[in-house]
């Protein structure tokens, strides 16, 4: 008697294997752009209008990239639930055997999930699991009872629970998404070079010290490339004499330099935090472009590993480096391993990371945020930002404001600070500018290596103050201009105006 398994059932079972199919994937490869769930978060990237894509991952910040991510999952678990259903019903015939379940169960999620991702040992996971869970599921389900039909679907869910669980224990996710290196610098010049920003830098609560500890993030994709040095090049293509083509190696073997350098994203806030400084080593563009032979091109296109792209004048990229290493440890990969651009005074989105390909250009071209409306390629506004404020401070009525001020290759004359809603301007104190570019090859740091050329400042003020007030700021840039006051949004071209904040003592 053929008696007809409960619907729900059915559903859950395959549900069950849908979820597994994204456990088992994850559990093969981890979080990386193999991961089905991360696949498809990039096929849905690419389906959802430029506008939405321009608000929710740069400006709305990683908000919109969760809840994409999270409806990546979904599919992800509905697209392997429709395919193990129809491996569900093959099996309910009774002409059809439970083999025949199990491998229509697997065959699905499998194709699905190679498609996808494009990784053998991803789609095995996803199929295996799968298949894992819809055998647990027992096939011939027309010829279950009640009290058996609700084991299988136990044993199903179980089976589901433990692929997902699985892959948890083996790449457990990290929920901060900043994991910081702890290891001592061994470097005696980025030592020297540490020690020496440690030495001029405010100490400011709720500011970052002069040298970033917690270096902000940027990315169009949801899992940064994770590239293997040896498997990677980097080529000078386009407009040039004769294209290059450097290894890992060969990036190592040139003369290298040390350098402070400050990026701003073009999205950051008047007030925000998408603004970081850091010592990098790494090579001169300069000896690059020579080598190539450029002629008095336009510009110039960046191309990286994860599909982005950005292009601006190549003039710009003249005093950039091409870094490898940060604050003496080798370049994480969220900011770029092996190796990615810092192109001096310009917005965060022209030092491209994970990049591949160097390319001359004699026409200008839209990057990757360019064509979603942003016009971030240019050099930076000037800002200066209040990140922190102490009240009761000496007999009580003291008050210190302090923050960071950067104007790019410009560098910062002076910060402004009115403690009286704009009415009236001291100056306030500013840290000593960060070290100059030192050659790595050398021993030492010399005693006087002159001062960084695209890099913050610290500033602060102290008053004394009783009652509620009014705290603005501006800052001056080196060539005498004052940051514009005129309130500006950060989109499309960076935000603009004084940064006021309330202080009550
Ligand atoms: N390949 C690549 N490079 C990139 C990006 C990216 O998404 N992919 N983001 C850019 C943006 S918008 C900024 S602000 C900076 C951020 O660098 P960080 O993540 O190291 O702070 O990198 C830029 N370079
Ligand atoms: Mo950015």
């Amino acid at each position: 008697m053929d008696v007809a398994r409960p619907r729900t059932d059915r559903l859950v079972v395959a549900l069950a294997a849908g979820a597994a199919a994204v456990g088992g994937s994850y559990l093969a490869v981890g979080f990386s752009r193999r991961f089905l769930g991360v696949a498809l978060f990039d096929a849905l990237l690419a389906l959802v209008p430029d506008v939405v894509v321009r608000v929710g991952i740069e400006y709305l910040g990683a908000l919109g990239q969760q809840l994409l991510f999270v409806s990546a999952l979904a599919v992800g678990v509905a697209v392997v639930a429709v395919a193990a259903m129809l491996g569900i019903r093959a099996a309910s015939r009774p002409d059809r055997g439970w083999g025949e379940a199990v491998f229509a169960a697997w065959l699905g999620p499998t194709l699905l999930t190679l498609v996808l991702t494009a990784s053998v040992p991803s789609a095995l996971g996803a199929g295996v699991a799968a298949a894992l869970v819809v055998a647990a599921g027992g096939a011939r389900l027309g010829s279950t009872t009640d009290a058996a039909g609700r084991r299988r679907v136990l044993r199903a869910a179980g089976a589901a629970v433990a692929a997902v669980g699985a892959g948890v224990v083996r790449f457990p996710p990290s929920l901060s998404g900043d994991e910081e290196a702890t290891e001592p610098v061994e470097d005696p010049q980025v030592r020297s070079l540490l020690d020496r920003a440690a030495d001029r830098e405010f100490a400011l609560p709720d500011a970052e010290p002069y040298v970033s500890e917690a270096f902000y993030n940027v990315d169009i994709a949801k899992a940064d490339p994770d590239i293997a040095p040896e498997s990677w090049s980097l080529s000078v293509t386009g407009a040039v004499e004769t294209e290059l083509d450097l290894t890992y190696g060969d990036v190592l073997d040139r003369a290298a330099e040390h350098r402070f350098v400050t990026l701003r994203c073009v999205s950051d806030d008047i007030n925000g935090t998408k603004i970081d400084t850091a010592l990098w080593t790494g090579i001169p563009v300069a000896d690059l472009l020579e080598e190539a032979g450029v002629g008095e091109n336009c510009c110039v296109m960046l191309r990286a590993d994860d599909g982005y792209f950005v292009s601006f004048p190549l003039a710009a990229l003249a005093d950039g480096l091409l870094a490898y290493r940060m604050n003496g440890r080798p370049l994480p990969q969220d900011h770029g391993a092996p190796l990615r651009a810092l192109v001096p005074g310009h917005w965060g989105e022209t030092n491209g990371k994970w990049l591949t390909e160097i390319e001359v250009l004699d026409e200008p071209a839209d990057g990757y945020w360019e064509q979603r409306g942003w016009q971030g390629t240019g050099p930076v506004e000037t800002v200066a930002k209040v990140h922190s404020v102490e009240t009761g401070l000496g007999d009580g009525d003291g008050v210190r404001v302090g923050g960071h001020a950067y104007a790019g290759t410009r560098d910062v004359d002076r910060v402004e600070v009115s403690v009286d809603g704009g009415e009236s301007w001291e100056t306030a104190e500013l840290t000593e500018p960060l070290p100059g570019r030192v050659a790595a090859a050398a021993d030492a740091v010399p005693d006087d290596p002159g001062t960084a050329t695209d890099a913050w400042r610290m500033w602060r003020h102290e008053y004394a103050a009783t009652a509620d007030h009014e705290v603005v700021v501006r800052a001056v840039d080196g060539t005498g201009t004052v940051q514009p006051r005129a309130q500006q949004q950060s989109y499309p071209s960076g935000a603009t105006g004084w940064v006021s904040v309330s202080v009550s003592p």
